[in-house]
């Protein structure tokens, strides 16, 4: 019989496709990195970075009590900054679940004095203000006996025994389903932790040793919930089942922190770009690298230049309030969006490629240019054979002096015309 077994092909639904597409127009999303390691202000792989045995880091959870949690107020931030969705980590490395779990007793209702769901708060909050909720969800777990062999991190964590990967994968199920059951329709699942269980040889990953059941795992998702979009940071390309493909701190097809994507591994699902606004994802209290306005917003404009959406990072203290420099990077960039954001939501890939000095948007006959230096009086546009009707500045009623010739197309943006954080020219096509 054998012979006519053929490999199940992943054919998405109807629902799933219809969701795929508002995905690729929403362009901006909120991450939210939130735990019990948030109180020790030392980012969420405290656990691992400084080696806490497990019945030291298992005092975390008896005095997390986030008291000026309000689950409207983040929905509104968001919001405010021109997100259309947010994701949540439900359960990161540390094993432990922010929300009400029947299958482990290592979650925030059981453990904590605050003993509420915070995830079941954010849901509702989201469905009122017409937000989309995803659910971030650790493969890997420095906390369960079952996640066993045990990967490449937490292997220094002392206090675990040994256990039985067949039972870990069962629980994961388990808490998917708690997950996709409690908490009202759920936009999307975003996978974290692939990579911790591929050989490692301290600079390079190799085969990868266990057998994530992934088959079953996305299976179970779209049963469930056949609209929630599935995505894994495994850093390759798409797996059958997968409705986006992420990208972590860096553009699709780059590579600068050195497990990034290279070109190939670009496959044809709507993107995500991940990044942090500081340089951590949980709250860290000695981080100082926060990206200027400037930085965030070139960001965005060039994730929608390549087509991606962004999902930027706040990682919130432990008293449930965001940190007040990450509220105000929000806010400015929402400022930003409510004047621009027609050149980016709703948008695809623009003809020109982006680079340090440009990115371009496109929707229907109409290419939004942005560019990014405002020292600069004459762009050249390579190779841009676009017929298009006519050039004018975004939201001023000025033309552009332009010239095409055999190269490419000129531009000559005049100095009180240039905006320090984004110039936008709006082309006309024919
Ligand atoms: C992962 C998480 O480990 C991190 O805590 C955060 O949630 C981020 C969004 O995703 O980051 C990674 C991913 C891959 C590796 C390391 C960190 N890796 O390949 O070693």
């Amino acid at each position: 019989l054998s012979q006519f077994t053929i490999a199940q092909e992943y054919v998405p639904t109807k629902e799933n496709l219809e969701a795929r597409q508002w995905f690729q127009e929403a362009k901006f999303g909120l991450f939210i990195h939130w735990g019990v390691y948030s109180q020790l202000g030392d980012g969420e792989w405290v656990m691992n970075n400084q080696n806490i045995p497990i019945d030291a880091y298992e005092k975390l959870p008896s005095f997390f009590n986030p008291i000026a949690y309000d689950a409207e107020e983040w929905v509104k931030m968001a919001k405010d900054a021109g997100m259309k969705y947010i994701t949540i980590t439900s359960r990161h490395h540390d094993g432990f679940s922010m929300f009400d779990s029947q299958v482990t007793d290592y979650n925030i209702v059981k453990k904590t004095p605050y003993g509420k769901d915070v995830l079941k708060q954010l849901a509702e909050a989201c469905r009122k203000a017409d937000i989309k909720l995803f659910f971030y969800y650790s493969l890997l777990d420095w906390h369960n006996d079952d996640y066993f062999p045990r990967g490449r991190t937490g292997t220094e964590i002392d206090g675990r025994k040994e256990g039985t990967w067949e039972k870990y994968i069962a629980f994961m199920k388990a808490q998917l389903t708690e997950l996709l059951t409690n908490y009202g329709d759920i936009a999307g699942i975003w996978f974290d932790g692939h990579w911790d269980q591929k050989e490692w040889d301290g600079k390079k990953f190799g085969k990868l040793k266990v057998d994530w059941h992934y088959d079953e795992i996305y299976k179970l998702i779209h049963e469930l919930q056949p609209q929630c979009l599935i995505g894994n940071n495994h850093h390759i390309a798409p797996i059958s089942g997968e409705d986006f493909q992420m990208f972590e701190k860096d553009l699709p097809g780059h590579n600068t922190t050195g497990w990034g994507t290279s070109a190939s591994d670009v496959g044809q699902l709507p993107m995500e770009v991940c990044e942090t606004i500081n340089n951590s994802w949980g709250f860290n209290i000695q981080d100082r690298k926060h990206k200027s306005e400037k930085e965030l917003i070139q960001l965005m404009v060039k994730s929608a230049g390549y087509g991606s959406n962004l999902l930027l990072n706040v990682g919130p203290m432990p008293n449930g309030e965001i940190q007040p420099e990450h509220k105000e990077s929000l806010k400015n960039m929402g400022e930003w969006m409510r004047a621009n954001g027609e050149t980016i939501y709703g948008t695809s890939q623009g003809p020109v490629s982006p680079n340090e000095e440009m990115a371009s948007t496109r929707k229907g006959k109409t290419v939004y240019l942005h560019l990014f230096n405002d020292k600069k009086e004459l762009y050249f546009l390579e190779n841009f054979d676009v017929p298009f009707r006519d050039i004018k500045l975004y939201n001023k009623n000025k033309k552009v002096t332009h010239k095409v010739n055999e190269y490419g197309l000129f531009l000559e943006i005049e100095k009180e015309d240039r905006d320090e954080v984004d110039t936008i020219v709006e082309i006309t096509l024919k």
